[in-house]
């Protein structure tokens, strides 16, 4: 190809056809962030997928949390 033209066939270019696949199908992908309450773990997610990820969740009260753990 002429210069600056991707190539998208031939062994050598394996890992970009990969990549170009990838980016168009799309990919399922598992992510764990650790550390302690209050840290920042769902912003940094927030911000990094430019989402909201946790946006329905309800959080229990206390009384809440006991009557879901003795339903249990
Ligand atoms: N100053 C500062 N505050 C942050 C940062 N990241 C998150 N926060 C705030 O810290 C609080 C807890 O963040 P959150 O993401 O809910 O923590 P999580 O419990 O680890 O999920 C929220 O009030 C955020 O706005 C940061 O980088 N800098
Ligand atoms: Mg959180």
């Amino acid at each position: 190809p002429r210069g600056g033209e991707k190539q998208y066939v031939g062994f050598a270019t394996l890992p970009n056809q990969v990549h170009r696949k990838s980016v168009k199908k799309g990919f399922d992908f598992t992510l764990m962030v650790a550390g302690e309450s209050g840290m920042g773990k769902s912003t940094l997610v927030n911000s990094l997928f430019l989402t909201d990820l946790y946006k329905d969740r309800k959080l229990l009260n206390a009384e809440g949390f006991v009557r879901w753990t003795l339903s249990l």
